[in-house]
């Protein structure tokens, strides 16, 4: 039985008073779609279980990093031995180069990495380096695409800047987004017109290969190609931020899935096994310009850190070829399955997929950019994303974001999924217009209807 003083709404008031706006990332904040959010007692496999004694299928997955579902009990094991031997000794271990080889056989463009804390932190050094190899200071990054909350890429970013409705945050000095020059994704000619107009002067294009931070958006076919020959042209390094696509698109990310070869590769997420861990890599040349073999400056207390590296080796080695074939199959189901029931419902909806990350965005589509992206009716998305909640399910609250699928998820949850999906979206198709009168709306928890009721 949950406990009063725990329930989710007593903790939200008070991580209100001690946290800015009661959450450490904002999109957890439920901002974009109302209401309050559940605070999460455990986890288990595809199971999110709140203080408040509902539990939930999750489609948040901690925005990724957990291909193989919440707390594998190995995992667990593993952790509970590399804690034992010590959590953090800020110098040299072998872990770091288990997992430093693993990452180099998975991912044949990279040949030296750097390990960071975040996904932030990869592309921030990235960058650096990019600067630094080049001589060069302006970097072109796509509108909607975002790669953490670096100075440089706050400039028309996805994620929880778009879902805030802060693409371009205040505090980012003006010659720090000046140098940021923004193209559009899917858009082949507007990176060389920029190269053009910027000649010389572009250090590198970052971009994430799959997009996931507008929702997601998978490349068009020759946009990927189009980058290396554009980079190539204006030397220019490219930049894949695989982030969340790296380990997920494929084994090897989506520079293997496409068959592009970037100069640098940001990595998280799943590199970390569900603890913090970021990582960068490329080319020998140009990783041995960082410190201490080169000049360009980069460190952190807890990188490599043992716990990180002991999850990071072990969510890596057990990626196998079933498993992708199985989360894709996952992926088709659930897109599908989301398109008949709007289409029963009629609804609008277009379910952009890549393997096993989706998002539905209410919108009769094409969406492959971020101007047909941000077109998607954030208010219809916001009672769907309750209606969903209601019945036990836990999409990410936000329409600019991916559903992501793990190895725990079942043909069972996915079929669910459907149902409750085909339920919300009914409820939406109401000529009372409930969309836009659920959004923002003080909403009590359902006591009951959880996903193992
Ligand atoms: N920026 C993350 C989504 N793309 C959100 C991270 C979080 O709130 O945990």
């Amino acid at each position: 039985m949950a406990s009063p003083s725990r329930s989710s709404a007593r903790l939200f008031t008070r991580a209100c008073q001690v946290l800015p706006g009661g959450v450490d990332s904002p999109v957890r904040a439920f901002g974009a779609v109302g209401g309050k959010p559940p605070f999460i007692d455990r986890a288990r496999g595809a199971r999110l279980y709140d203080v408040d004694g509902r539990s939930y299928i999750d489609y948040v997955m901690s925005w990724g990093p957990l291909i193989h579902g919440h707390a594998p009990r190995e995992l667990g094991t593993a952790l509970a031995r590399a804690a034992r031997r010590g959590t953090s000794f800020g110098a040299p271990t072998a872990l770091e180069v288990e997992l430093g080889a693993l990452v180099r056989r998975l991912v044949p463009s990279i040949e030296r990495v750097r390990f960071v804390n975040s996904g932030t932190e990869a592309t921030m050094s990235a960058v650096r380096l990019a600067r630094a190899a080049t001589g060069r200071e302006r970097i072109v990054k796509f509108a909607g695409c975002y790669h953490g909350h670096g100075d440089a890429f706050l400039v028309q970013a996805g994620s929880g800047a778009t879902t805030l409705g802060v693409p371009t945050s205040p505090g980012v000095p003006k010659g720090t987004a000046a140098d940021t020059l923004i193209a559009r994704y899917n858009d082949p000619a507007s990176v060389p017109k920029l190269l053009r107009a910027h000649r010389g002067r572009v250090a590198a294009v970052i971009v994430e290969p799959v997009a996931g931070n507008m929702g997601v958006v998978p490349p068009a076919e020759g946009f990927l190609p189009g980058l290396r020959a554009a980079c190539d042209e204006h030397g220019a390094l490219l930049i894949f931020d695989e982030v969340i696509s790296g380990f997920r698109t494929a084994k090897g990310g989506a520079q293997a899935a496409y068959g592009v070869r970037p100069d640098l590769t940001c990595l998280g997420k799943i590199i970390g096994g569900g603890l913090p861990v970021g990582a960068y890599g490329g080319r020998a040349e140009l990783m041995d310009r960082l410190a201490p073999t080169g000049p360009v400056y980069q460190a952190g207390t807890l990188s490599g850190n043992p716990l990180a590296m002991t999850a990071g080796i072990w969510a890596l080695s057990n990626l196998t070829a079933p498993l992708y074939r199985r989360l894709a199959a996952l992926g088709a189901r659930l897109a599908d399955g989301l398109r008949e029931a709007a289409g029963a419902a009629g609804v609008p909806l277009t379910v952009n997929v890549a393997g096993s990350v989706l998002t539905p965005f209410f919108h009769a589509g094409p969406v492959t950019d971020y101007a047909s992206a941000t077109a998607a009716d954030t208010a219809a998305y916001a009672a769907f994303f309750h209606g969903l909640l209601d019945r036990g399910i836990y999409p990410p609250p936000s329409q600019f974001e991916g559903w992501f699928l793990s190895a725990a998820h079942t043909e069972r949850d996915v079929d669910r999924t459907v149902r409750a999906a085909g339920a919300a979206l009914r409820e939406l198709a109401l000529p009372d217009g409930r969309a836009g009168s659920l959004r923002g709306r003080e909403r009590p928890h359902r006591p009951s209807r959880g996903a193992d009721s």
